[in-house]
């Protein structure tokens, strides 16, 4: 009997996930193909996907990403093709940073003594994904 079904690929874990850019790291969960004639295997992961969600968690480039899942049986009957979707987010807020002193003491003076206008130091913002 001649096998000419391809495997049923489908996903392991969930179909769309969050990662965090910079600080998070992406643990692909899998596929499976399920084959009448083979029986269970890992389907393959499309590595350049893999490859382009690992570089936009470390650059911290926030976007969409597929992941897409496929598998071939022993008699090369392909399966059909499954794709998950790794969310690249940002969630961390900037860190502000004063400069200068705080708190600041600025003395009261009447206007007769025309103090000079008061300046301030300002601040800083850090974020680790907009830099
Ligand atoms: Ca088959």
């Amino acid at each position: 009997m001649a096998d000419t079904l391809g495997p049923v690929v489908t996903l392991v874990g969930q179909d769309s996930l969050d990662v965090e850019a910079v600080t998070g790291s992406f643990t692909d969960e899998g596929a499976q193909a399920d084959d009448a004639y083979d029986g269970l295997s890992p389907a393959v992961a499309n590595a350049a996907d893999i490859r382009a969600i690992h570089g936009a968690v470390r650059d911290g480039t926030v976007g969409t990403y597929p992941v897409h899942y496929t598998a071939t049986d022993k008699h090369g009957n392909a399966g059909n093709t499954v794709v998950r979707h790794v969310h690249v987010v940002d969630t961390s807020v900037p860190i502000i940073t004063l400069k200068g002193q705080s708190p600041l003491v600025v003395p009261a003076m009447p206007a007769s003594a025309n103090p000079p206008p008061y300046q301030d130091a300002g601040a800083t913002a850090y974020d680790i994904v907009d830099k």
